[in-house]
């Protein structure tokens, strides 16, 4: 997509629902950062002009924007940002909230976290029985082991451990936003304020997701496949994910883990030649960091964390037992992304309402969109390509450790 109108142009329609005055302040403000020649100008247009035109619904979005993740560095996506929230004005998020809410000391502590570190976690825990109730409506979701693309009908004691990958992760995201609990951590306010504060725009809710992860092999392509390795996600141009310890995390159960501050500096760091969704190890980002910008998400169950995870992440393989963890994402824009659409069917009426109340938040909600991607999805042939080539994998590795046997035998 080519960049039609100026800068100015494109802010100017996009900001029509913005009065004239604030529109020319806004403007002004933002003049010393749309004069800075080190700024990507046709970048930053882009993202505006497919917000005016909606083109992130199309399917070809995602080709035409997937290979210019990288240019949004994180200066490039404040300005983004920054131009959104002027054109959409940030919003006070209000209601009962199912977390309790902060003291304004305790939430200025935590939005001044976020900001620097690019992660916080939450003074307050989601209450016990919370947790329970979405980790029990968990036995009637689908989930998809990520390494093989095994289908596990539902969360239960019996599955856990017989999965055959790392990780198994929710199949169709409506089914679990359906849970009622999942729909009030969605819309709480306090988590929605400080997203809302770190964007510097109206946060769109665009993931509702979960997985489970056990101890089932260490070899680097599992790992790499179920995010146990070091990586940024670059989902939009600025995104914020909120994770949830469903059970408790320890250091034995695969703690999530964050380079505090990566978002922020990650292009100092990288390696010559590095594309965005690449694998870095551990030692060569221990030769990058300073040893206490590494963080161990452990805490018990109910533990909120908000992160940005344009920042290096991933989640430390298990080493004894399971951990279960629930996953929002808000972003500023849906450019850059085919953002999966959820849709209103067995959605609260309070959810409902509140999305209502917020139609830019809940604007990759639409119905159309998402029928189209369940017809899709009833259309995967019956023939999963994934699958059968883990099988031949696990063949191949089987025949070589039976050569090698042989080998030894004769040789013995
Ligand atoms: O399992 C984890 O902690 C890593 C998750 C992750 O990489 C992600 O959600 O982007």
């Amino acid at each position: 997509m080519k960049p039609t109108l100026t800068l100015e142009q494109a802010f100017r329609e996009l900001a029509r629902g913005v009065e004239p005055a604030a529109i020319e302040v806004a403007l002004e403000q933002l003049r010393p950062y749309l004069s800075d020649p080190a700024i990507n100008e046709a970048a930053v247009q882009e993202v505006l002009e497919s917000e005016l035109s909606g083109s992130y619904f199309e399917d070809s979005h995602f080709k035409a924007t997937a290979s210019k993740k990288l240019l949004f560095d994180y200066e490039l996506s404040e300005l983004v940002c920054r131009l959104l929230g002027r054109a959409f004005p940030p919003t006070s998020f209000s209601g009962p909230g199912v977390i309790k809410p902060l003291e304004s000391a305790a939430a200025e502590e935590t939005r001044a976290h976020l900001d620097k570190h690019g992660f916080c976690i939450l003074p307050h825990r989601l209450d016990q029985a919370t947790c329970e109730e979405i980790v029990r409506a968990l036995d009637r979701v689908d989930f998809r082991v990520k390494a093989t693309s095994e289908i596990v009908r539902g969360y239960q004691p019996q599955n856990v451990n017989r999965i055959s990958g790392n990780t198994c992760w929710v199949d169709d995201q409506q089914q679990f936003l359906q849970i009622p609990q999942v729909q009030q951590l969605a819309s709480d306010p306090t988590i929605l304020n400080l997203i809302q504060d770190y964007l510097g725009c109206i946060p769109i809710h665009d993931q509702a997701n979960c997985w489970w992860s056990i101890n089932h092999r260490t070899s680097r392509r599992t790992m790499k496949s179920d995010a146990q390795l070091y990586h940024q996600d670059k989902d939009f141009v600025r995104f914020v994910k909120v994770f949830v310890h469903l059970n408790d995390v320890t250091d034995e159960n695969g703690p999530h883990t964050y380079i505090a501050g990566s978002a922020r500096d990650y292009l100092q760091h990288v390696p010559p030649n590095y594309s965005v969704g690449q694998r870095l190890d551990d030692d060569y980002l221990q030769s990058q960091y300073a040893s206490d910008r590494f963080v161990t998400m452990r805490g018990e169950q109910g533990t909120i964390l908000l992160e940005d995870t344009s920042g290096f992440h991933k989640g430390t393989p298990v080493q004894r037992g399971h951990r279960l963890m629930l996953q929002l994402e808000y972003c500023c824009s849906l450019y850059g992304s085919p953002g999966l659409s959820f849709s209103y069917d067995g959605l609260t009426p309070e959810y409902v309402d509140f999305a209502k109340q917020h139609p830019r938040m809940f604007m990759n909600y639409d119905n159309s969109r998402y029928l189209r991607y369940i017809a899709k999805k009833r259309k995967r042939p019956l023939v999963d390509r994934k699958r059968i080539r883990h099988q031949l994998r696990l063949f191949g590795e089987y025949l070589g450790r039976l050569g090698a046997n042989t080998r030894l035998k004769k040789s013995a």
